[in-house]
């Protein structure tokens, strides 16, 4: 995709749909999803949506490389580009990781009516979102980044929340993936520690059995915010890239609530700050 291509989708995405949104639509079991706290739809993203934001990400990280100094790359898979690009523990693989949750289609997509319909059928009356979208490279090796096992606690300011996550490569047990615990939304918040500056359930007796996603490009898992999920590392030299937003339900915001304080809650990067300012 050139870049007069890539402009077109941007510009267009936030009103583009799935070539068959009934289909999409069809699979939606509201009471599943209540009792499940997550469901994955088939097909739900649509492909020039996935190819405008590889394409996007592509452009930043050769476009980058040259201003960090390295020789024009000549990877030519995105995967070993980004292999290349994101070299561990270097200031420009922070610098890009946090530069390219930025990709102007994922925002655009992110916000697009047919987005905004997907959750008003969720029951949301006020669909609204606090976070900039995130892309995540998982690279094999960096486990230290995976996500233990959390709740997506500092994106939830009212009861109903939820993230809408969706890989741009193939997910599974081998590949690299994430996995869930059907039923857990229900339990309310459960307590964590933190390992490596991620939050962290230790004590997971009260959630049964996780189950491991399976999924393709196109495919988009939606969860309750409130479920437990983890990252699971693959087992391969594929790099897991997948996008996620977060969304509340206006409607159910109450500044006197225990959901409102949760964005307050440290990641990562808030420890760090913390700790050098001290
Ligand atoms: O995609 C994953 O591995 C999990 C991501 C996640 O849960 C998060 O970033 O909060």
């Amino acid at each position: 995709m050139d870049s007069q291509e890539i402009a077109k989708v941007i510009a267009s995405s936030h009103e583009l749909w799935p070539d068959d949104r009934e289909a999409v639509f069809g699979q939606i079991d509201t009471e599943a999803f209540d009792q499940q706290g997550f469901m994955l739809l088939k097909q739900a993203v649509p492909r020039i949506v996935i190819n405008a934001i590889l394409a996007e990400i592509e452009f930043i990280v050769r476009d980058q490389m040259v201003k960090f100094g390295a020789p024009e790359p000549e990877e030519t898979d995105l995967n070993s580009l980004i292999r290349a690009a994101f070299v561990p523990g270097s200031e420009q693989r922070h610098f890009l990781y946090n530069f390219l949750r930025h990709v102007p289609t994922l925002r655009s997509f992110a916000s697009s009516q047919y987005y905004v319909e997907l959750i008003r059928r969720l029951g949301f009356q006020l669909p609204l979102t606090f976070e900039t979208p995130t892309v995540r490279f998982d690279i094999p090796g960096e486990d230290k980044f995976l996500t233990r096992h959390h709740q997506d606690l500092r994106s939830i300011r009212s009861r109903k929340a939820v993230t809408m996550w969706f890989p741009l490569v193939p997910v599974n047990e081998e590949l690299g993936t994430v996995l869930i615990y059907p039923g857990s939304h229900k339990l309310g918040i459960q307590s964590f520690s933190y390992d490596s500056g991620q939050l962290n359930i230790e004590n997971r007796d009260a959630l049964g059995e996780a189950l491991v996603l399976e999924a393709d490009p196109g495919d988009l898992l939606i969860f309750d915010s409130m479920a437990v999920h983890a990252s699971v590392p693959g087992k391969t030299d594929q790099i897991k890239i997948n996008c996620q937003c977060f969304w509340n339900d206006a409607a159910e915001v109450d500044m006197h609530n225990e959901y409102w304080e949760l964005g307050e809650i440290p990641d990562a990067q808030d420890l760090q700050k913390r700790a050098a300012a001290t």
